[in-house]
């Protein structure tokens, strides 16, 4: 086994990558993630430790949001980048130990995990402990797979959460449950039922963070609002901004304004159209393309440079064209790609050397147009409310269906283009994430002026779905989210989605139907577990699924 990793859908035959990554990750990026992630548990330990006696380290907190944000699913490739997080990871570790220590606060050797206690500094060193720390050192099926579904709960967490931080906003609860979670990670006193109980409790902090990065998106930007966003292209040479984070898409707006070259959005950034201060930029043209797995052909058309801000990030191939055109920032990384530096002292990035290489390309060469719409997230949505509740209560609108999360390249994804085509004429999508992409150009029409898929925004943003489900709940006078006329079909992926769907669980979603396959992490145990308490459901056939959805209903 070159190595082991089993953290997203795509994983090799649902069991676990062990010689490469599908995802195009080296064994050796994958030792020196596993070994980033088992020293970000033990710097948690003694920052856990530090927070009790009333030592909180702002700069460690954003440190540990950065470095597992670099361990999701195709964030980052760059082993360099990895192991200069490794290597800081363990002088945090030591500078919060000796001030433990200066305070007289001591451990016994026995008391610290061996995650806290590692200290190394060579690459020889670091190659010969990350055999030693992956997943599979659990020998307990159970506890490795609860241990793993925290842990990719708090990256997701970690990724919405420095999002939000860059745009100002932070909550210590959240950097406290984060710390404390991974530190009990490596905890072999507790049990099946303390790590099922954390798990619920991770989804209680996934909800807060969603809940903070609305917050900070919409204070900075405003409330996403209904707006038909163009597909096609203009005639200026332009930069492809994909990923998440909007504070990179507001400084590169700023940076590229007036100088002739345009902004066009991929994937996850598509929603940043939905936006009020987006949207007064002439030159933020559209949105260019599809879903993150489709960029190796679209990023040749598009002819100019793409800016990665995070995930999901595919590895060119050999004969690509467009690789010297790729830039990545935050925690995004690949090698041989160009990667512009965070912002320092309050100053934004600097992103003119991306302009520059703008200037000297192409207009994008056109490969779809017309408009998508979009915007639905819970404050336009409320301003619609007595619109959708009298065609619920007229029986116009039978059923939603929220479809967020994520696409893929997996071929049995095309369950979900079917699943949105063959769904009954009376039925509305709720979407958020990039599944989207598997149905957000169908011609579905509309429910008397209602678009029958209703795109919320980004991945995070099925935070928004789940308060309009809450406002739903409260409007129809019920008592349980479940009574309401609203189905879950979800499409997952990488981590980010593993905290949207623990988020669900918290608020009391049930009967999610989760797919296009189960997660591999999860023991038979855990998911029985899931099924037992909480009606999780694989996907099955489209037509059989939509009758049984529509018989629940
Ligand atoms: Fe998609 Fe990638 Fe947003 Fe993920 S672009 S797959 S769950 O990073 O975060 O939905
Ligand atoms: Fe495999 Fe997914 Fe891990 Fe990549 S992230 S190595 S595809 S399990």
């Amino acid at each position: 086994m070159n190595m082991f990793c089993f953290q997203c859908q795509e994983t090799a035959k649902n069991t676990g990558c062990t010689t490469k990554g599908v995802c195009g990750k080296e064994p050796r990026t994958s030792d020196m993630q596993d070994l980033l992630v088992f020293s970000l548990k033990g710097l948690s330990f003694y920052s856990h430790e530090a927070r009790k006696n009333n030592i909180e380290k702002d700069d460690i907190n954003s440190f540990i949001f950065r470095a597992l944000f670099t361990t999701i699913t195709n964030a980052n490739f760059d082993d360099d980048a990895i192991i200069r997080y490794i290597k800081d990871a363990v002088q945090h570790k030591l500078a919060i130990k000796h001030e433990l220590e200066q305070k007289g606060i001591k451990f016994n050797r026995d008391e610290i995990p061996f995650a806290a206690r590692w200290h190394g500094y060579t690459i020889d060193e670091f190659e010969r402990t990350a055999k030693l720390v992956g997943p599979l050192e659990t020998q307990n099926e159970d506890i490795r797979s609860l241990r793993e579904l925290i842990t990719y709960g708090v990256k997701g967490m970690a990724a919405y959460g420095e999002h939000a931080e860059n745009l100002g906003h932070k909550k210590s609860e959240i950097y406290a449950f984060m710390q404390r979670a991974l530190s009990a990670t490596t905890d072999d006193s507790l049990s099946v039922e303390d790590l099922v109980a954390l798990t619920l409790e991770t989804g209680k902090y996934g909800v807060e963070v969603m809940a903070l990065l609305d917050k900070a998106n919409t204070e900075a930007y405003g409330n996403p609002e209904i707006t038909e966003v163009n597909i096609g292209v203009g005639k200026n040479p332009g930069i492809l901004i994909s990923g998440h984070d909007l504070k990179d898409m507001e400084e590169l707006l700023k940076q590229t304004e007036g100088t002739g070259v345009d902004v066009y959005t991929h994937s996850e950034m598509l929603p940043a159209n939905y936006y009020p201060v987006f949207k007064k930029y002439d030159h933020f043209v559209g949105n260019y393309g599809n879903a993150w797995w489709k960029q190796k052909e679209e990023f040749e058309t598009f002819n100019g440079p793409i800016l990665f801000t995070t995930n999901c990030i595919v590895p060119p191939s050999k004969k690509s064209t467009y690789k010297d055109r790729v830039f990545t920032t935050g925690s995004s990384g690949y090698p041989g790609f160009k990667h512009i530096p965070h912002r320092k002292d309050g100053q934004p990035k600097d992103f003119s050397e991306i302009i520059e290489f703008a200037k000297k390309c192409d207009a994008p060469t056109e490969i779809e147009s017309g408009s998508i719409v979009g915007g639905f997230a819970h404050n336009q949505v409320f301003q619609l409310a007595d619109k959708v509740v009298d065609a619920v209560k007229s029986g116009a609108i039978k059923q939603f269906f929220v479809m967020a999360g994520c696409d893929g390249r997996m071929k049995s994804r095309e369950y979900y283009t079917e699943f949105a085509r063959q769904l009954p004429e009376d039925t509305v999508i709720l979407t958020a994430g990039c599944a989207k992409y598997r149905y957000n150009k169908l011609p579905l029409g509309d429910i008397g002026g209602i678009p029958r898929v209703l795109d919320a925004g980004q991945c995070n943003d099925s935070y928004s779905l789940a308060v309009i489900a809450m406002k739903l709940k409260e409007v129809f006078e019920l008592n349980d989210i479940n009574e309401l006329p609203i189905s879950y079909n979800i499409a997952w992926y990488e981590q980010k989605a593993v905290i949207v769907l623990l988020a669900l669980l918290y608020l009391g979603v049930k009967d999610i139907h989760l797919g296009p396959t189960l997660p591999a992490f999860l023991s038979s145990n855990v998911a029985n577990v899931l099924v037992e308490n909480f009606g999780i459901a694989p996907i099955g056939d489209v037509k059989e699924d939509i009758k049984l959805f529509m018989e629940e209903a």
